[in-house]
């Protein structure tokens, strides 16, 4: 492996040498992933179809494009960036997903699903435009990317459109949780053929030219039909009725074997569809057996692999997952027509809690955010009260859905949104920087965003009770201790915020957790003898203008704080109303700037976005000299 800076090396080893090579890649992976977290259990599973992809196409001139990209670090190892592996998803470190800037390797960007078949197919289309015919074109995606529309929708273009692709089915069984929904259950039936493990060697000699006479690609393609009638390889009627070659099942951890059918592949034009059985975790133990946990497990033993818990803590805060996880759960047992739906990050989100508790009422869709939105207007247009947890992020994709099928009809669906603000090491792809921008100009929407635990139990009940579209939108990880667990449920006045000090001079005004940084800044200023106003306005929309109004006449300056845009969000809406109604105050506005942030620790990240304490204070300061 050390050796090896760019497929160029790796074509100088014999294909003898290429399991050793896997072995050690998957070394590598484990002691990096070990000390420094990522997406181990995806990674682990992919690592020979990256070594038999650079190793059999003409890589980077061949096109190669890897779904979500969460399992391309072996690629990444392989195409000039080993040593910069050990910086994975820091801060100024490499991005944890293939990116266009970072590598020419990297043909297309990843992070969220299901997209690398209709990129592929545009890269494809593209060559075919410029009569380029020698280039080939990989997509490798995951069984679970494969439940997403947009793959479908890449899939029905592609195989009208004669384009000379190669579609490789990384298919372990596998999302984040269980792979869900009808297209899981037929590949689950496509696989488990007895002839699966059989018929291997047989049929791909075919494919890769050996016995073979006359016309080499025709009697591959012979010699494969041949070989389904008599029920050697199984033949996909799906994959094949959408124009696609359909190729497998085959077992994706043999290296030289998947180097030898690739060959054969690569001679054969059109779109093709090559599927691979792979183990996600593969070659470490715990990583196989607890798949969800190891997909991006955290810290763990190198040797052992048992993740590495932190000591145990009483005073330890909880996650806004669980608060909601646990609440949800208990909204549900006093009214029966609450729901849940996740596409597919049930454990992420702690829907699984109540998947548990109330398996008939709690969907996992697959990874189909668009489908959940709407799937969740359905119900809701037949009386039910859709929770429909989705990451800031991901629910970008849904964005027509929330207007189309939920607003504009002013459906009670109530939208959890995870991961809002700056989530760390996952970088720009994840952050949920937008949400509050994209949502705030939808009528009927009601935005909200809890400050501390109790808060967002309260606003999940104050959901329950107001019959309109209700965002609640809250960051990843924890909240801050507060009494929460067993408090009975408040409901909230919408559209109303509130006065948590009051002060002079400097008024700061915030929506969501953040907030907590605002109030630790007013309480080191306290120090000094001084206080300022801080208020925490709890719904973006509608916004609270009786307090804003009193705002504008108590205070000279308005400092607002969110973890979101700056474009679009509370600072825009204060500046709005500032404008609306003719007050003249100074306004600052302390949000993410308008750039993609890239990746690194939430602290480092609010540093470098000035929305950590020191800055919030030192932008006070400045707005004020008593300080
Ligand atoms: C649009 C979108 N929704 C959700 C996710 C979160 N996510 C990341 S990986 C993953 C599971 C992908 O499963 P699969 O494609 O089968 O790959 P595997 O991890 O099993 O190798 C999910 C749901 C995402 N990246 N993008």
């Amino acid at each position: 492996m050390q050796t090896i800076d760019s497929p160029k090396d790796l074509k100088k080893l014999a294909v003898g040498q290429l399991e050793l090579l896997c072995a050690e890649l998957r070394d590598y992976i484990i002691d990096v992933t070990s000390r420094n977290p990522g997406h181990l259990g995806s990674s682990l599973g992919a690592i020979e179809l990256a070594v038999a992809i650079h190793y059999v196409f003409d890589t980077p001139n061949d096109k190669l494009v890897w779904d979500v990209g969460h399992q391309a670090y072996a690629h990444k190892i392989l195409t000039d960036r080993r040593e910069q592996f050990q910086q994975n998803r820091m801060y100024h470190g490499i991005s944890g997903f293939p990116k266009m800037s970072e590598s020419e390797y990297d043909a297309f960007g990843g992070g969220h699903a299901s997209v690398s078949i209709s990129s592929i197919l545009g890269m494809a289309m593209a060559a075919s435009l410029s009569e380029n015919t020698e280039r080939n074109h990989i997509a490798v995606i995951g069984d679970g990317s494969m439940t997403g529309g947009v793959a479908f929708e890449g899939l029905n273009h592609a195989g009208t459109a004669n384009a000379n692709m190669l579609v490789i089915l990384n298919d372990n069984g596998m999302a984040i949780d269980q792979n869900v929904g009808a297209l899981s259950s037929y590949l689950a039936k496509l696989t488990t053929s007895s002839t699966y493990n059989t018929v291997k060697g047989r049929v791909w000699d075919m494919v890769t030219g050996k016995n073979k006479k006359g016309n080499p690609i025709r009697n591959v393609i012979q010699s494969m039909q041949n070989l389904i009638k008599r029920g050697l390889l199984k033949s996909s009627n799906l994959f094949e009725s959408l124009g696609f070659r359909y190729f497998g099942p085959i077992n994706g951890h043999d290296v030289v074997f998947l180097v030898e059918v690739l060959s054969g592949l690569k001679q054969i034009k059109g779109p093709k569809l090559l599927h691979c059985i792979t183990l996600k975790g593969k070659g470490l133990c715990l990583a196989e057996e607890s798949q969800t946990l190891y997909h991006a497990p955290g810290k763990f033993d190198r040797e052992t692999g048992k993740i590495i818990e932190a000591a145990f803590d009483p005073d330890k805060v909880e996650k806004y997952q669980k608060v909601f996880g646990e609440t949800i759960c208990e909204l549900a047992a006093q009214n029966d027509k609450i729901v849940g739906v996740t596409p597919a990050m049930a454990s992420g989100c702690s829907l699984d809690m109540m998947m548990n508790q109330f398996p008939d009422r709690a969907f996992d869709v697959g990874i189909a955010e668009q489908h959940a939105v709407t799937f969740s207007a359905g119900m809701a247009a037949d009386g039910y009260i859709p929770f429909c947890n989705i990451y800031s992020s991901f629910l970008q994709r849904a964005y027509d859905q929330i207007i189309h099928d939920v607003a504009l009809q002013n459906l009670h669906v109530v939208f959890c949104i995870d991961r809002a603000g700056i989530v760390g090491e996952d970088g720009a792809t994840h952050h949920g920087m937008f949400d509050l921008a994209f949502l705030r100009c939808i009528p009927n929407m009601i935005i909200s965003s809890p400050l501390n635990e109790l808060d967002l139990r309260n606003l999940m009940y104050t959901a329950t009770q107001t019959k309109a579209p209700f965002a609640i939108r809250y960051p990843r990880g924890n909240g801050v201790k507060n009494n929460w667990q067993n408090s009975p449920f408040q409901q909230y006045e919408i559209g109303k915020g509130a006065c948590l000090q009051e002060g002079k001079e400097v008024a700061v005004v915030s929506i969501g957790h953040i907030g907590n940084n605002v109030l630790e800044v007013a309480r080191e200023i306290k120090k000094t003898g001084t206080e300022i106003g801080v208020y925490d306005m709890r719904f973006l929309k509608p916004i609270d203008e009786d307090l804003l109004h009193q705002i504008c006449r108590q205070y000279k300056t308005i400092v607002t704080v969110e973890n979101g845009t700056r474009i679009g969000g509370l600072g825009s809406a204060v500046s709005e109303f500032l404008a609306k109604n003719d007050y003249k105050n100074t306004l600052k506005v302390l949000a993410v700037e308008d750039n993609f942030v890239k990746q690194g620790t939430v602290e480092e990240l609010q540093k470098e976005q000035g929305l950590d304490c020191e800055s919030i204070l030192e932008k006070i300061k400045q707005n004020w000299h008593n300080i």
